[in-house]
């Protein structure tokens, strides 16, 4: 591995080591403290992450396209498969109730450069499949809530997929359940610009300047 591409990895574990120590440690909170079995957290919800490239969904309003994220962003969420027997619940989570949940969701945006992309989900129910892709490229779900349900039955997840990109003018993410009873509660879908190398060069060198004058202090 070059040093160039060396950075570059570190880079991007250190962001993701940002992200996952913040946004991600409120799982199992996401859409509020009532982000429980009854998914009722509504427009109470405030947005997983702040930035310019971000969509983010609580309360979906319609079964079939939904381009109006009531949280964050811009954005558009498609189901492709509604004859399947899907409804809005009375919380507004998205419920595909008698067969497979389809979806796909995109963000025109141009990054240029490179970029770390997260798709983040809460559903109740059947868990989402594991796969998901992100113009065409696959990524496997990290889970990171898990709890079972009581009457309703499946889980109760929170979940996050990653990719990297570069120089894309569109974000197209696939995704869905393969099976059915799957309730979609909350969506998002946020990406942060992986920091050019000569940034962690003047980070590591301000790191060494610190740690020398902290030996010099002790
Ligand atoms: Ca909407
Ligand atoms: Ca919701």
């Amino acid at each position: 591995m070059s040093f160039h591409r060396l950075l570059s990895a570190g880079a991007l574990c250190a962001l993701s080591a940002v992200l996952s120590s913040t946004a991600l440690a409120a799982s199992a909170r996401w859409d509020t403290s009532l982000a429980g079995s009854d998914g009722s957290g509504a427009s109470s919800a405030s947005p997983w992450a702040t930035g310019s490239v971000a969509a983010e969904w609580n309360v979906f309003d319609s079964t079939t396209t939904d381009s109006t994220p009531d949280i964050a962003g811009s954005g558009s969420l498609s189901q492709l498969n509604p004859a399947a027997g899907s409804f809005l619940t009375g919380t507004g989570n998205l419920y595909s109730a008698g067969g497979a949940a389809v979806f796909s969701a995109t963000l025109d945006t141009m990054l240029n450069g490179t970029w770390t992309v997260w798709l983040r989900t809460a559903t109740q129910g059947t868990s989402l499949d594991s796969v998901a892709t992100l113009n065409g490229v696959t990524a496997d779900k990290t889970v990171s809530y898990s709890a079972a349900l009581g009457g309703f039955g499946g889980s109760e997840e929170e979940a996050y997929w990653r990719w990297t990109v570069t120089d894309v003018s569109s974000l197209q993410f696939s995704f869905g359940s393969s099976a059915a009873h799957t309730s979609l509660d909350q969506l998002a879908i946020f990406a942060a610009p992986v920091p050019e190398p000569s940034t962690w060069l003047s980070l590591a060198a301000g790191l060494s300047l610190l740690g020398a004058l902290a030996r010099r202090r002790a």
